[in-house]
């Protein structure tokens, strides 16, 4: 199972994770390689584009760039785009009814796909959750098909209904529920015959047994190992007949892992299940995360990128407010804040995150002309200056303004500013009595 994808995607994270700080260009190079990779594993070509372009914008991020462990955070993001290609926001659950009803599982796909496997699977698997289960012969094509499915029933300890003789599915279905209801069984799969290919009889067929019996789910089964075929196949079956979700078979055999890959995006149905292996147990419910995981070939690369993550921003905050207590935050902490800001994108879009804000601040309203005129003052300032700002008397603060392009009068402006809110900085941390009174300020405006 993505043996090579997992092997590539390994390689180039270690790649990363070697460096202790990453530029631009690295990021690049590996946002190229993890696309060539994905094209050699038979993702789809619109799949694969989507999903390139979005990593490469979220990881030229400062978050990546200044990150504590660049690696970690480079396959964070990866790891999260991967599970976000795999998941659907309807998740992957069965949706049947409760068990006092019956509800009815209709399974289609191509010859030898494995619908009739997945039947008896599915049937193991609901019994031991404790529901009633009985498949139905619906596959009225294959002269050996209702036999085969005997058997795999006996095995899952099922009932298998059958009428013999008859050569139309809806009659059977119908009779099949109708037999269900009547014995009082929940759940009711339906094993349908394949085509080799599609055409307009199979849907035909397929949608007839399906206008008929209602089912709770219509599961595309699809073969992994056809790749993109199976995608394509599975989207012409969601718009001719309608589905609710897919069970890549033979999974266990599918080194390349495309069609895993670009079913969800391109069908715009959930994969529910992977057959793993031609046995009863052989089924495994579909999990984002843990294909995710697998695909990067990594253990519990979730919990270790989280921490990586929380990391980087308790410490950065940690850092700052260590700072302002001890009365060491300085102009050069000042000025990597205002260009962190630069970094986080337009004001717009900031502007449109802050709740109410939007329509009411316009970029206009924002001190943009002073916050840039800011930031050119203290880089003409030395280190030296940066982190003293008492020591800057007349001469320097005229040679800064000079330096920066500005007046002595936007000097002295900073200054007085950065006194006054380093001091007030310093008071809010130190001071709890301070911190209570102001929080009742707070609570107070909030009300008026
Ligand atoms: N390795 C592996 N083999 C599987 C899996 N699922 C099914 N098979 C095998 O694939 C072959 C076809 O499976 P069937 O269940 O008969 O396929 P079908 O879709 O019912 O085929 P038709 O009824 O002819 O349309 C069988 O040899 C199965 O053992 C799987 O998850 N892994
Ligand atoms: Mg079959």
């Amino acid at each position: 199972m993505f043996d090579s994808l997992s092997d590539k995607f390994s390689s180039i994270i270690r790649n990363l994770s070697g460096k202790g700080k990453i530029s631009e260009k690295n990021v690049e190079d590996a946002v190229e390689e993890i696309k060539n990779a994905l094209l050699d594993a038979d993702v789809n070509l619109r799949v694969v584009r989507r999903f390139i372009n979005q990593t490469m914008e979220e990881a030229k991020g400062e978050k990546v760039l200044g990150a504590v462990n660049p690696g970690q955070m480079f396959t964070k993001i990866v790891y999260d785009k991967i599970v976000q290609l795999l998941s659907d926001p309807e998740g992957n659950k069965l949706n049947l009814k409760g068990k006092d009803t019956t509800s009815v599982i209709l399974l289609m796909g191509l010859q030898g796909s494995g619908k009739t496997t997945l039947s008896h699977k599915l049937a193991y698997k609901l019994k031991k959750e404790g529901r009633s289960v009985m498949l139905v012969a619906a596959d009225l094509v294959r002269p050996a098909a209702i036999t085969q499915l005997e058997i795999l029933g006996e095995k899952a300890g099922v009932p298998v209904f059958k009428i013999e003789g008859e050569k139309n599915p809806v009659t059977v279905t119908v009779k099949a529920i109708q037999k269900a209801k009547h014995d009082l069984i929940d759940t009711v799969i339906i094993d349908t015959s394949g085509r080799m290919n599609v055409d307009d009889q199979l849907m035909d067929e397929i949608k007839r047994i399906k206008d008929a019996t209602n089912p709770d789910e219509t599961l595309f089964v699809a073969d992994a190992m056809t790749g993109q075929q199976a995608v394509e196949i599975a989207k012409d079956f969601e718009e001719k007949v309608g589905i609710s979700g897919v069970v890549l078979t033979k999974f266990d055999s599918d080194t390349r892992g495309g069609a895993a890959l670009s079913l969800r995006s391109v069908v715009g149905k959930p994969i529910k299940f992977v057959g793993v292996g031609e046995k009863i147990e052989d089924l495994e419910i579909f999990h984002p995360e843990r294909i995710a995981s697998r695909i990067l070939g990594m253990g519990d690369v979730v919990s270790l990128v989280e921490k990586a993550q929380e990391q980087y921003d308790q410490k950065e905050a940690e850092k700052l407010q260590k700072k302002i207590a001890k009365n060491t935050y300085d102009l050069q902490d000042y000025l990597e804040q205002l260009e962190k800001m630069d970094k986080m994108g337009s004001m717009d879009k900031l502007i449109e995150m802050i709740p109410g804000a939007k329509g009411n601040i316009s970029e206009e309203d924002l001190p943009l002309d002073e916050l840039n005129r800011e930031k050119a003052i203290i880089k003409s300032m030395t280190k030296f200056e940066r982190s003293n700002y008492r020591i800057i008397g007349p001469s320097r603060r005229k040679r800064i303004a000079k330096g920066s392009g500005t007046s002595v009068g936007d000097v002295n402006k900073l200054l007085k500013k950065f006194e006054k809110s380093s001091r007030l900085m310093h008071k809010i941390m130190t001071n709890k009595k301070f911190q209570a009174s102001m929080m009742n300020n707070m609570n107070m405006k909030a009300f008026m």
